[in-house]
């Protein structure tokens, strides 16, 4: 039943159909499924075979935009339940989150805005297309704990390591962890460009947001002066 419900999700990612889209994720709401299990089972699966397509010459880019436009209103529907939870509790860290320089591919990045949301983090999303410089403006005026850079094609993968530079020229490198991710992104260039860690996923991305916080407590602990 639920599969039949995944599947038709797929198909309504890959018809570039919102109404449909739209209709299933509020079936999926009222049938008590787990909106990131709507959007990991059923529309992500839909986005890849689009990709594939489109990487074959079998798709273009208005059916690109179609799809784009599906999953970006079935994820309006399942977002506002996802993120219930994170207004409940105490604030975990604040994050500056935006898709790097030239880039204007936002579905991904919003999701992990919306996970890292459900799980206590402030997050300031700038949106796509975004400079290193802007980043580190809004990461300094909101002293920001970690700024989180997504990047989905491989020409703008290395605007990211513009990020940290940008960071570096305003000082605020050494107070700011970042974290970096986006379908081309791998662990070595996270290494290679110096970030803080990278993420391969959205639910993964909340637990390096996690860990780097712990990071930054226990290097504040440490610069502390022993007690007397
Ligand atoms: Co574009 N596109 N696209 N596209 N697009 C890809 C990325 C591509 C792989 C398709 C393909 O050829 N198979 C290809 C890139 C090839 C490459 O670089 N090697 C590509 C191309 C070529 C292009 C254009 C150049 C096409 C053209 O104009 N000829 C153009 C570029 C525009 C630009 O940015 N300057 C373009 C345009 C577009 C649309 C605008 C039509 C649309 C985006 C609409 C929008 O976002 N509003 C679009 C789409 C939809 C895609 C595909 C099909 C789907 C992307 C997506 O939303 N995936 C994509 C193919 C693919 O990825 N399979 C493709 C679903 C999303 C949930 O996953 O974004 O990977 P993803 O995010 C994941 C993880 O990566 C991770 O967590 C997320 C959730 O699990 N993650 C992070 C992401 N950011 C993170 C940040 C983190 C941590 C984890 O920390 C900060």
């Amino acid at each position: 039943m639920v599969n039949n419900l995944f599947s038709a999700m797929r198909q309504s990612i890959v018809d570039g159909a919102p109404d449909t889209a739209l209709a299933l994720a509020q079936q999926a709401l009222a049938a008590g499924l787990a909106p990131l299990e709507a959007i990991n089972s059923g529309y992500v699966p839909g986005m890849h075979e689009v990709g594939e397509q489109f990487a074959r010459a079998q798709m273009f880019l208005p059916d690109l935009m179609a799809s784009a436009e599906a999953m970006r209103t079935a994820m309006a529907a399942l977002e506002p339940e996802m993120k219930k939870s994170g207004s409940e509790r105490e604030m975990a860290g604040i994050v500056v989150l935006g898709t790097t320089k030239g880039d204007i591919h936002e579905i991904g990045k919003s999701l992990v805005g919306t996970l890292l949301t459900a799980h206590g983090f402030c997050v300031h999303d700038l949106g796509v297309d975004v400079s290193g410089e802007k980043f580190a403006a809004k990461a300094g005026e909101l002293n920001a704990d970690i700024v989180g850079v997504s990047a989905l094609l491989t020409t703008t993968m290395r605007n990211q390591r513009g990020v940290i530079e940008s960071l570096e020229k305003a000082g605020l490198r050494s107070q700011v962890k970042v974290m970096v991710g986006g379908a081309p992104v791998t662990r070595s260039w996270a290494q290679e460009i110096g970030a803080d860690g990278y993420a391969k996923d959205a639910m993964t991305a909340v637990a390096l947001a996690r860990e780097l916080m712990h990071d930054k407590a226990r290097a504040t602990q440490n610069l502390s002066p022993e007690p007397a």
